[in-house]
């Protein structure tokens, strides 16, 4: 299945994977079949892509009546944030909220699709740049209020540091994963957009993290990427991740120094940097060396 870019990582039987979306087990299967899901076949057996469900879960799938209503809901909230509307804008993610709608759902599922459609407007010029300038900033406010819903009391699971490249000025993606990731109980250093090389450096060795997230939303920053990850190769032994839109695929990540391919969803993210928690024992720090 999928036989091109085959995905790597954890699998899940058909039966794991139907119940962590939500629907039959039937309905897995015709995923599979389908090449929704991306899955390998173990014998007679399916195991499912583990990244895959996650990336999945909040964005594409779920029963059809709520997959149905989150879409009139991320079309409102479009209307809102064009109109340069905060409060109503704020109301619409409040009454999700109120009909049970999770923290998450409301980033990746009506947030992030009110953006996508937002940006196909702006390019299609059914959206000026100014009222695209001002969705965007109402919409990373939204994410700012939403804060709160990602906030986890007790010990931190590890130190990450998320940013965008230098020249990257999209910082709502940078944000979106940066509160998966607190929601799952890291404790994330944020530096936003447009973050040169040396500040990564610095950012990272003053927090000691273990792993760092380099965003990239837009075209032509490639070069920048890499010179990000030399530099932090070369000073730091975090574990480097480097995804978003701009990352399409497992070869194009590595080809980028990514240590790992996460998928291109917030939430597979989170699962990777689990993952690299459990390996970093066997990494030797270079810092904090200095007393
Ligand atoms: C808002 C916005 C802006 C704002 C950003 C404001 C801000 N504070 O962030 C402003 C106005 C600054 C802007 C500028 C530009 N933009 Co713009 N922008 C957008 C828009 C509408 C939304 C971006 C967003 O937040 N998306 C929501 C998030 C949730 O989606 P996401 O990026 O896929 O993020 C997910 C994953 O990628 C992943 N992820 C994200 N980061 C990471 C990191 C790691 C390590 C991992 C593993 C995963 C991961 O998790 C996220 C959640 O699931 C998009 C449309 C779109 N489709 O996204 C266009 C869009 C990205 N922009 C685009 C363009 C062209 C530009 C400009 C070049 C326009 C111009 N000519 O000036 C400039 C670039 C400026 C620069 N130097 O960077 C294009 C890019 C097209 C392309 N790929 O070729 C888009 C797609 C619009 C379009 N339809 O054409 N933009």
């Amino acid at each position: 299945m999928k036989s091109s870019a085959q995905p790597s990582g954890e699998t899940m039987t058909l039966q794991e994977a139907a119940s962590r979306l939500g629907v039959h087990y039937m309905t897995a299967y015709r995923y599979v079949r389908t090449g929704r899901l991306a899955a390998t076949q173990d014998g007679r057996q399916w195991r499912v892509f583990a990244a895959d469900v996650e990336g999945r879960l909040v964005v594409t799938e779920g029963p059809p009546s709520h997959a149905h209503r989150r879409a009139g809901t991320s079309t409102r909230l479009l209307e809102r944030l064009i109109a340069g509307d905060e409060p109503g804008s704020w109301q619409v993610v409040e009454s999700a909220l109120a009909s049970g709608a999770t923290a998450t759902e409301i980033h990746l599922g009506l947030l992030a699709p009110a953006l996508d459609e937002l940006g196909q407007r702006w390019r299609a010029n059914k959206v000026s740049i100014a009222d695209e300038h001002r969705a965007s900033a109402i919409a990373h406010r939204l994410v700012a209020r939403m804060g709160p819903h990602f906030a986890r009391r007790g010990r931190k699971r590890g130190d990450v540091l998320i940013g965008a490249v230098a020249g990257e000025h999209h910082a709502i993606p940078v944000a979106l994963v940066a509160d998966q990731l607190r929601g799952a109980g890291f404790s994330v250093i944020e530096l936003g957009a447009d973050t040169p090389a040396s500040s990564f450096v610095s950012a990272t060795k003053l927090a000691a993290a273990f792993c760092v997230l380099l965003s990239v939303t837009g075209p032509g920053h490639d070069d920048t990427v890499r010179e990000t990850v030399r530099a932090l190769r070369a000073e730091t032994d975090a574990f480097v991740l480097v995804g978003g839109a701009a990352v399409p695929d497992e070869t194009y990540a590595l080809g980028l120094g990514s240590d790992r391919w996460t998928g291109r969803d917030a939430r597979a993210v989170v699962t990777t940097v689990e993952g690299l928690l459990e390996t970093r024992p066997t990494r030797t720090r270079i810092w904090p060396e200095e007393p």
